[in-house]
């Protein structure tokens, strides 16, 4: 039987993206989105789960956000990396947020795993925030950088964002994965790039529309808007309304 939970990086056959290798056992049905409904919002905060390959700009975009959010909403936020807390260090270091409100978790293992397998550091982070800022409303958890199979756990994001960059070459949205065909929004990063790596935007947005149907895809530059005013708006629209 095909191991489908808690696969740790262990003996390998070929390396995949974020520098290690996984089991032989590997099975790709796991890296499905998994089918279990979100839990109920009602009482806590909406959570958002930005995810992408590594270095495509999913820090940059949770300080944009941060920057467009912080003062409308109640939010806070929990970083992935796999063995330091340099997203988290970086947040607090742009001032974004109140460094109270940035939590990280360090993975030691896989990304994916802790976003997907075994929530429980990120769900414990979550709920440590939840408890030290009572109203919160929103908590955006950024994964650690990880390739085009990494997917948020049901249970731990009720919206999940997809961020790709140009860089990647314009064959990425084509390539798809779960992250690409299934997130709730798919994000071309650093348009502003594209003609310096020859990127072809037409191709990869006519692409990742090809992929993901009515599923909505937004092409960005954090260096021309850095406030992300599209994922900003998106955001406002899921985060439910707090009455009184
Ligand atoms: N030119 C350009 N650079 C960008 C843009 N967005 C992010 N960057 C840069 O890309 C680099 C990586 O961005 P990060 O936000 O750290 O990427 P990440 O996905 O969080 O990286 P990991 O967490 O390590 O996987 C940084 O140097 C950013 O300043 C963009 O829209 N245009
Ligand atoms: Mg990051």
């Amino acid at each position: 039987m095909l191991g489908i939970t808690r696969k740790r990086c262990v003996s390998l056959p070929a390396e995949h993206g974020h520098g290690h290798f996984h089991a032989v056992n590997f099975d790709p049905a796991a890296a499905e989105p998994d089918h279990y409904d979100a839990v109920p919002t009602a009482g806590r905060a909406y959570r958002i789960g930005i995810g992408g390959p590594v270095g495509s700009g999913k820090t940059a975009l949770t300080a944009a956000l941060c920057r467009a959010l912080g003062g409308e909403l109640n939010l806070a936020v929990v970083t992935n990396d796999i063995y330091t807390t340099e997203d988290a260090d970086f947040l607090r270091r742009a001032g974004v947020l109140d460094p109270e409100r940035i939590a990280a978790v360090q993975t030691g293992a896989c990304p994916h795993t802790a976003i997907r397998d075994d929530i429980t550091a990120n769900l414990d982070a979550v709920e440590g925030l939840e408890e030290k800022f009572p109203g919160l409303e929103l908590v955006i958890v950024e994964s650690g950088g990880d390739n085009l199979t990494a997917v948020f756990s049901r249970g731990l994001a009720d919206s999940q964002i997809f961020v790709v960059d140009v860089a990647g070459g314009d064959k990425v949205p084509r390539k798809g994965g779960p992250g690409v065909t299934t997130a709730d929004l798919l994000v071309i990063n650093k348009t502003d790039l594209a003609p310096l790596v020859g990127a072809d935007l037409t191709v990869m947005t006519s692409d990742a529309h090809h992929m993901r149907g009515d599923l909505p895809v937004f092409t960005q530059s954090l260096v021309d808007t850095p406030d992300a005013p599209a994922v900003a708006d998106w955001v406002r629209s899921l985060v439910p309304v707090r009455q009184g």
